[in-house]
């Protein structure tokens, strides 16, 4: 692309955009802080370093075998590199406990500690990435149907084991970093028909966490995420949306809204307003349900621009942490981070741009022609040529050229795998 034309576009859309009152420069400036936590598991397709050839299990699914995924650590962190050396700005990467520096070593899930994810927070540190990270109850022999809400009490204690140490390594990460760690727990706990015990599996699993969240820590901060079905768990979920909202309401937590995680015609974009009022703060997984909870690729699509929108609207940009989770093994695994996290960059641009303060006069003034018009209009105001500039002052690849980017990294390393 040629960037003296990006250059002129972008002081063009300027002025169109001081005509409704926004300025393109503060906007550029809050992309500057707005920051993704980029998930590790795309790069593998959820596999992680255990290698105990377990597959992947818990209701969540992985299609495709497209060539070149990460094997192990050394590739991961290469293709996070390039990942991160394409997008404009800068981001945090979301871990997974499962991929931890386990050096060969069989470290079971009751066993983890700070030090396995000591050559993560170097790694960290040496690149300026920031991390936060997640506990893994799926794709291991005692994972079955059930894991904190077990009635078992030896698989429930196992899995408690892990959530509070993965607590502590999260606190470890933060400390590392001078800044918080988000530790997000979700786990797949359902069955797949009829269920009779409902109240008691939910009962335990609030046992479970309040078990482990007993311990307060500096560094650190929970989030849990709920969810309406897994495959093969589609009748009953022991961490509903309900469940975890009341959770998190009543013990002043964080929660997750993962885009797919909600009945098709449901509107993530309006809980933002309605939680935001009772919990502290929001964690998000941005993906693309397609039917269902498919971990499609993430796209500028209504629902993730209506729910950036939202964010901005009610004034909480510092209150949400921005994840990206989906995993699609059937095309270039960088190309989809790639095309996601602009995805999320480009809503939120759009968010930013839009003429708020004339919206909302007009909504107090009861002018819905003038409202619903000019929300309209934002649809096709000059945004990408904003979006264009952002990445330009960032040295990154402008519009498709990042197309040609991916496949020379491709061409040069994935390849070769
Ligand atoms: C699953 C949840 C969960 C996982 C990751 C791998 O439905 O969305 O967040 O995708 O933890
Ligand atoms: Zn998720």
């Amino acid at each position: 692309m040629n960037t003296n034309h990006i250059n002129q576009i972008y002081n063009i859309a300027k002025e169109r955009y001081a005509s409704i009152g926004v300025d393109t420069e503060k906007v550029l400036d809050q992309m500057k802080d707005f920051h993704l936590s980029i998930h590790c598991w795309q790069a593998d397709d959820v596999t992680g370093f255990e290698n105990r050839g377990e597959a992947l299990s818990g209701g969540i699914q992985v299609n495709g075998n497209y060539p070149g995924k990460a094997r192990n650590i050394e590739e991961l962190r290469s293709d996070i590199e390039c990942v991160m050396n394409l997008l404009p700005g800068t981001h945090r990467l979301n871990l997974h406990e499962i991929y931890g520096d386990f050096k060969g070593k069989c470290i079971d899930r009751n066993q983890c500690e700070p030090e396995h994810f000591r050559s993560w927070i170097e790694w960290g540190r040496d690149k300026g990435i920031k991390l936060d990270f997640n506990s893994t109850s799926f794709s291991h022999p005692k994972s079955g149907d059930l894991t904190l809400s077990n009635p078992d009490r030896s698989i429930r204690e196992f899995w408690i084991e892990h959530s509070m140490r993965c607590r502590k390594i999260a606190e470890a990460i933060g400390e590392a970093q001078q800044d918080p760690c988000i530790l997000n727990t979700w786990i797949h706990d359902g069955s797949k028909d009829l269920t009779v015990n409902r109240y008691m599996y939910r009962e335990l699993l609030k046992e479970s966490l309040d078990v482990i969240f007993k311990e307060k820590y500096n560094w650190m901060k929970d989030s849990v995420e709920s969810k309406v079905f897994g495959i093969g768990l589609e009748s009953y979920t022991v961490g509903s949306n309900d469940f975890y909202t009341a959770y998190a309401a009543k013990h002043d937590m964080m929660i997750t809204l993962d885009t797919g995680h909600f009945h098709p015609t449901e509107s993530v974009a309006d809980k933002v307003s309605a939680m935001l009022l009772f919990v502290p703060e929001l964690m998000l997984h941005v993906s693309r349900p397609v039917r269902w909870d498919s971990d499609h690729v993430t796209i500028m699509d209504d629902p993730t621009v209506d729910l950036f929108s939202e964010i901005v609207r009610a004034g909480a940009l510092n209150r949400v942490h921005y994840g990206l989770d989906y995993f699609d093994g059937t095309l270039n695994r960088i190309g989809a981070y790639i095309i996601g996290a602009r995805a999320a960059q480009k809503s939120m641009i759009r968010a930013l741009l839009e003429p708020v303060a004339k919206l909302r006069e007009y909504e107090l003034n009861d002018r819905r022609f003038e409202r619903l018009a000019l929300l309209e209009e934002c649809k096709s105001m000059p945004w990408a040529a904003v979006y264009n500039e952002f990445c330009l002052r960032n040295n990154v690849p402008v519009g498709e050229d990042y197309i040609m980017a991916v496949e020379d990294y491709e061409k040069n390393v994935t390849s070769k795998r």
